[in-house]
């Protein structure tokens, strides 16, 4: 038998019984005969594996296990979108599509917006090269060996094309209730949504899980049509389409903006009855060649936009309010409501801000309320339904006592403060805050975590938690801890102590710092000695430093309580010293915004963003009217012609080197 032709032919008809199953939605062989050719040709590979191939169908199943994602450099910006929220904001948006490019009325695409996450898939010669996740736009990850196993995606195309095009991975309603009903068997988290679980899944290290996690994708965007001679964006959808991608059949190609508003009542009704979640409309203009007239913000370009659908307001029960306390003393009431979902996720208690918010809205306790997500995000309690009131709604009455010390609270208008420096709950957020993510980062010490230890007394301040270690016998007390997450709570407790001063600045929850200021601060001081000693005068000279931040780092440090607890850290073996790039603030780069473009010879452009950096220089990616200063490489394109019209000062290699010499 001639395997070598057996096996591409496996592989020829498994790609396409794929495509038919998961592109076309319809099959013309049943599960069992896929299984058995399958089989066969994993089988002949692992006889014959000179003829191994990246992109064979038996990749699908996944199995590779990677220790981290590699970064991949996109080959162009990606970027995001422009946002409309009513039909004026995309009246005016088509104002100015109109205005530039001088025609009365424009052909837009419009696209449902799918809630999943965004790809780029790299082509070769009709073959999946990689596929990378959008990141920062500018730099993103390799994700490749979880993108094949979603099995809608073609590993091999129709015709020998080289190209990168971009879409949307997501996971299907239906597949992200079955996999929270495991989850829930099983005791594991639940996502709150489905775009989180398909996020969640892409970043697993290990391809097995995504394998198993039902995802597909639907695909938007060819990064450069012109060059393959297409001259519209719907004429792109119509090619990917015709090589084998899942392109949304929603797509609808619109004569001017009022075709597309009302395009967009009729998909905002059906919306709830797609099988998978959408968080708005995408609106193109379908004329690729006039994208370079219509031009780009420094993020986003002048010719698509997003309507965004108003949040949705749901009705529910509010059936009490209660009070928590702030790291910083603040009391906030919190409504707790009878469990609704909105917006794709289950929601129980809200905030409320403070006394005055809920005396505004005249809310009571036991009232009918409608609630939002605020930027789909946060969720608000709107105003109450009075009709439905039955007279047994309670008044809310502000409490004067802290609910957890018991102080009597302080008045600053609007918020209520608990004032004492004691006061457990302080201590309790003062630890979270320590442990979170943009502070020590100390995975596994969570919020949940932090409240059970401090619950059973096994820290009681910032201090304990390097303590922790000798209480091992206590932790293995605790329900769900074992010898396992012992160990790595601990390990990441200890690798805490290596972290660099800003860290620690932004962890010891100084009022008036956020992590920016942080960093700054230890920029410019290098050691937390350093920091303490310093005066209100010698702080107001930084910039971003104002006299109440100011005021409050010297009486931070001023405060025994925090000397000593400075002093317990460093016995500990905490790292006091900031370990980052020193930035000079004097030299010539200093708080310019430089761009960087083209090729260079001694120098790649990383090399060079990090040297500008450590000059002070802010390093961006696109050219507007803020840019300070352009440095060109050899072909160096569009933006170095941007540069020009703009007047903006440009540096060849040469220029540039021996500035930053002098510097
Ligand atoms: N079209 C998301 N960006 C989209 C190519 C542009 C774009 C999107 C889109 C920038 C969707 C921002 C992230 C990104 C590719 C950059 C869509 C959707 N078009 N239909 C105009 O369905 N979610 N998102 N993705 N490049």
């Amino acid at each position: 038998m001639d395997y070598k032709a057996r096996i591409l032919y496996l592989r020829k008809v498994l790609d396409q019984y794929n495509y038919e199953y998961y592109v076309l939605n319809s099959s013309s062989i049943s599960d069992a005969e896929y299984d058995s050719l399958m089989q066969e040709l994993i089988a002949l590979e692992k006889d014959h594996p000179e003829l191994f191939d990246k992109t064979s169908p038996s990749q699908r199943v996944g199995g590779f296990v990677a220790s981290e994602f590699n970064k991949i450099t996109h080959q162009s910006m990606m970027l995001s979108l422009a946002n409309a929220f009513n039909n004026d904001d995309l009246r005016d948006f088509d104002r100015r599509v109109r205005s530039v490019i001088k025609k009365d009325v424009i052909d837009y695409v419009v696209e449902l917006k799918i809630d999943g996450l965004a790809i780029s898939l790299q082509y070769e010669d009709g073959t999946l090269s990689y596929a990378a996740t959008r990141g920062d736009g500018e730099i993103g990850e390799d994700v490749t060996s979880n993108i094949i196993t979603i099995k809608s995606i073609p590993l091999n195309l129709k015709e020998n094309v080289s190209f990168e095009v971009r879409g949307e991975v997501f996971m299907p309603k239906k597949s992200w209730e079955e996999l929270n009903a495991l989850r829930e068997e099983t005791g594991e988290a639940l996502f709150a949504n489905p775009r989180n679980a398909a996020a969640g899944s892409i970043r697993q290290l290990d391809s097995k899980i995504a394998a198993n996690r039902k995802l597909d994708a639907f695909w938007y965007f060819l990064v450069d049509p012109l060059a393959l001679n297409i001259k519209t964006h719907f004429a792109a959808l119509n090619y990917l389409r015709y090589l084998g991608f899942k392109v949304n059949n929603r797509i609808k190609l619109c004569k001017g903006m009022e075709e597309v508003i009302t395009y967009i009542e009729l998909i905002s009704e059906k919306r709830h009855d797609f099988p998978y979640e959408i968080d708005g409309i995408v609106i193109k203009v379908n004329d690729v060649t006039t994208y370079n007239e219509l031009g780009y913000t420094a993020k986003t370009p002048r010719w698509a936009t997003a309507y965004k659908f108003p949040p949705e307001e749901v009705e529910t029960v509010l059936e009490d309010i209660f009070f928590t306390v702030g790291r910083t003393g603040k009391i906030t009431p919190n409504a707790k409501l009878t469990p609704v979902f909105v917006a794709g996720s289950k929601i129980q208690n809200a905030t409320l801000h403070n006394a005055a918010f809920i005396i505004d809205r005249n809310l009571k306790i036991g009232d009918h309320v409608f609630i939002r997500k605020a930027g789909d995000i946060i969720p608000e309690v709107l105003r109450p339904v009075p009709e439905k009131r039955k007279g047994t709604e309670k008044d809310f009455v502000m409490i004067d006592n802290c609910p957890v010390c018991l102080e009597p609270l302080t008045f600053k208008d609007p918020l209520h403060f608990c004032l004492n420096a004691n006061c457990p709950a302080r201590y309790e957020e003062g630890l979270i805050h320590f442990a979170s993510r943009g502070a020590m980062d100390i995975e596994g010490l969570g919020e949940r975590i932090v409240e059970i230890l401090f619950s059973q007394n096994l820290i009681k301040n910032i201090a304990d938690i390097y303590t922790l270690h000798i209480k091992r016998d206590e932790l293995m007390q605790i329900e769900g801890f074992g010898e396992k997450s012992i160990d790595n709570l601990l390990n990441a407790i200890e690798k805490s102590k290596e972290k660099s001063l800003e860290k620690l600045i932004f962890g010891l929850g100084i009022k008036e710092l956020g992590a920016k200021t942080s960093k700054i601060l230890a920029e410019k001081f290098l050691t937390l000695d350093a920091l303490s000693n310093a005066t209100e005068e010698e702080l107001l000279t930084i910039r971003d430093i104002g006299p109440v931040a100011a005021s409050s780092i010297v009486s931070f440090f001023a405060n025994e309580q925090n000397v000593a607890l400075i002093e317990k850290l460093k016995a500990f073996g905490l790292n006091t010293e900031y370990l980052g790039p020193v930035v000079k603030d004097d030299t010539y780069f200093f708080g310019k915004t430089v761009v960087i473009t083209g090729k260079f010879e001694k120098y790649t452009r990383e090399e060079l963003t990090a040297l500008l950096e450590s000059l002070g220089a802010k390093v961006s990616g696109s050219v507007s009217r803020k840019t300070s200063l352009v440095v060109a490489g050899e072909d160096a394109g569009s933006k170095l012609i941007k540069a020009q019209e703009f007047n903006i000062a440009i540096l060849n290699e040469e220029q540039l080197l021996k500035l930053i010499n002098e510097a």
